[in-house]
Order: structure tokens, then C-alpha cells, then sequence
């Protein structure tokens, strides 16, 4: 990067930081009223609709077993990528075209899973998928929702990661989601606005939503550096994430020029081309910076981009806020 490039990115980063208003916590928004009679759930516990109280019982199985003890590991990352994967899948541009167009968050991508899973994007969600699957046919609860609820429940877990809202009832899916709808590391950031658009995601959300890789790791975009993290510090739901992809690019991790990988900064820190490109787009470049500013900021955006991704292709209406069964956020401390 040009230095004149760099000293712009400095001074408009500076000037974010001193704008930034503290924003009211979305968990303030999860609460839920005291006026009206509440389920009895068992264990002593309660919920404000009775159709929640599966929940639970969901969650202390998730947590002991899935995430091995309440950890923010590799199951908790598969975990917060499948959400996105399975939501992602819907298309209304297929869908007018009269093609099938996906049914987004609507667990499809556990259902069709021999269909899904053959596509290469979806590439190491295969443990994952087979977890989930039967701890929803365990419980009797829907694919759609299991796949939300233990996304929710995984960035819970890591330090930082704030509380998502969980709606429950989504209807069986009908349909498997096509193939391309899944954006690639390699895509053009043209491509990748394009997709998200289409499934009804702004540019703003979907930098909202790249937070996720402050605790990812890649495996299959450069298989000869395996387990290489995203930010340096990939136990921790943080925005170093956007503050290190503002960073030139020095080192190649890897194989040199793998498709859909850049220089990275550091040579413990592998660079998606994606991440990169949208960090640098004028398009995207103001909410990266903003978020770069202020990790309170990226975590209640993180939870509102989270919860609008959740409902994609699924009609609100008939679903139930179980939120209040997700366990508050994880101090950073402990
Ligand atoms: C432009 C959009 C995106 C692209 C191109 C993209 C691409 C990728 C790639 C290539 C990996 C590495 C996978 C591997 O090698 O195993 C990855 C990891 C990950 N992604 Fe994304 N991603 C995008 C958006 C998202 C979103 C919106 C979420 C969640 C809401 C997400 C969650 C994750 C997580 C949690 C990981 C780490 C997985 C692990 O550690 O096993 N990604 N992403
Ligand atoms: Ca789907």
C-alpha cells in the first residue's frame, strides 16, 4: 500500500475513534417482560413460552458434549461458519428467474447434506453437520433451528462474543440450496456484494458479520498450513480482526499465491483475498474502520447482523423469541 494510502486509512481511523458514540448493549434488548405467566421448564428453570423450554435441555447437551464444556474450539467455529453457510443459501434473483433459488436459514444444508456438502465452499463442515443433525432429531427440533441456536451458543462461549437473540420454529426445509451461492475467498468484492445483496444482506452487515473470523482458523484454502488463524488472537472474540486486515501485507503463509489468499502482516496470520478487498473498498472501507475503532461496536453489530442473518427466507411471524435461553455473554477476563 501506497504510504499516502496509509496516512488517509490513519487519519479517518483517528477521526472514527474520537466519533464513535458508545452504543446502548443489544443484550438489554433480550430481556424479557415479568408481567406475563411463565412455563415451568424443569431443573428450576422457566421460560417466557413454553416452546422454549426444549431449549434448554438443547443447550446443557450442546455444551457438555458439542463444545466439550462450554469451549470456544474448532466445534464452536464450525459451528458459527455453518450458520452462515446454510443461511446464505437463498436466492430471489434464482427464485424470479422460476429456478430454485435455496430457502436460506432453513437447515437445508443438514437435510440435503449429500447435495450441500459436495459443493466446495462447504468444504470441512462435514463433523459439524452430522453433530447437529442428531442432537435435532434428539430433541425433536427443526434443522433450521439447531444450526442458529448452537451458532448463538458458540460465540457465547468466546471471550468477547456478545449475546445473539435465537428465534425458534422454523418449518422443515423443502429444498436444497443451489450451488454458487456460498461466497468464495477469491470472489471479487463486485461478486460478493452482488451475493449478499441477493439474499438480502447490506455491504455494512456483511462487514458486521466478517467479526466471525476473529476466531476462525483456515484448513482447506491452503491445506499445507492447516490451522493458521485468522487474527492473532483466535481464542478471543476481538476487533483485532479489523484492525490488523487495515495492515500492509508482508509475508506469504504457505503456499505461495494459493487462490483466494494475500500477503498477511504476520507470519502466525493467514489473509483471505475476501477479508483483504473489502477492507479496502470504498464501499466497506467506513465500516471496517469503525469497527476497527470500537469493540463494543462490532459486538452489538456483530448481534444485530447476526440475528437479521438468522431469519433469512424464514417468515418471523410464526417464530418464537427463545433468546432469553442463550447464557449471557463470557466476561473477557475469565
Ligand atoms: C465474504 C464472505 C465470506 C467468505 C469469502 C468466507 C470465507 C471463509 C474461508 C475461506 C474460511 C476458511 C475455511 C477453511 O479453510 O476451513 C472461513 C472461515 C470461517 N468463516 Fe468465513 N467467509 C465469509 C463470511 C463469513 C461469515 C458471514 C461468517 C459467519 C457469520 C463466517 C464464519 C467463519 C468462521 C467461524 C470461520 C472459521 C472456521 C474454523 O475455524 O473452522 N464467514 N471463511
Ligand atoms: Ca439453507
Amino acid at each position: 500500500m501506497k504510504s499516502s494510502t496509509l496516512s488517509t486509512l490513519t487519519l479517518i481511523y483517528a477521526l472514527t475513534v474520537a466519533a464513535t458514540p458508545t452504543p446502548p448493549f443489544v443484550n438489554s434488548t433480550l430481556a424479557t417482560t415479568s408481567h406475563s405467566p411463565r412455563a415451568r421448564c424443569g431443573n428450576g428453570r422457566s421460560a417466557s413460552n413454553k416452546q422454549c423450554c426444549v431449549w434448554y435441555d438443547v443447550l446443557d447437551d450442546i455444551q457438555a458434549n458439542l463444545f466439550d464444556g462450554e469451549e470456544c474450539g474448532e466445534d464452536a467455529h464450525d459451528a458459527l461458519r455453518l450458520s452462515f453457510h446454510d443461511a446464505i443459501g437463498y436466492s430471489p434473483l434464482l427464485k424470479s428467474r422460476r429456478l430454485p433459488g435455496g430457502g436460506g436459514a432453513d437447515g437445508s444444508i443438514i437435510k440435503y447434506a449429500s447435495t450441500e456438502l459436495s459443493y466446495h465452499p462447504n468444504a470441512g463442515l462435514e463433523d459439524i453437520v452430522n453433530d447437529e443433525k442428531d442432537l435435532a432429531d434428539k430433541y425433536g427440533v427443526s434443522y433450521g433451528d439447531i444450526i442458529q441456536f448452537a451458532a448463538a451458543v458458540s460465540v457465547r462461549n468466546c471471550k468477547g462474543g456478545p449475546r445473539i437473540p435465537f428465534m425458534a420454529g422454523r418449518p422443515d426445509p423443502t429444498e436444497p440450496s443451489p450451488e454458487n451461492l456460498v461466497p468464495e475467498p477469491f470472489d471479487s468484492v463486485d461478486q460478493i456484494l452482488a451475493r449478499v445483496k441477493d439474499a438480502g444482506l447490506t455491504p455494512q452487515e456483511l462487514v458486521d458479520l466478517l467479526a466471525s473470523h476473529s476466531i476462525g482458523l483456515q484448513e482447506h484454502v491452503d491445506s499445507t498450513v492447516a490451522g493458521m488463524p485468522l487474527d492473532t488472537t483466535p481464542t478471543v472474540f476481538d476487533n483485532n480482526f479489523y484492525r490488523e486486515m487495515l495492515l500492509p501485507g508482508f509475508y506469504w503463509i504457505g503456499t505461495e499465491s494459493v487462490k483466494g489468499a494475500v500477503k498477511s502482516p504476520f507470519r502466525t496470520e493467514f489473509r483471505l483475498q475476501s477479508d483483504w478487498a473489502l477492507a479496502r473498498d470504498m464501499r466497506t472501507i467506513w465500516e471496517w474502520i469503525t469497527l476497527a475503532s470500537s469493540q463494543s461496536l462490532m459486538a452489538n453489530r456483530f448481534a444485530t447482523s447476526m440475528a437479521k442473518m438468522a431469519l433469512i427466507g424464514q417468515n418471523p411471524r410464526v417464530l418464537t423469541d427463545c433468546s432469553e435461553v442463550i447464557p449471557l455473554p463470557r466476561s473477557r477476563n475469565n
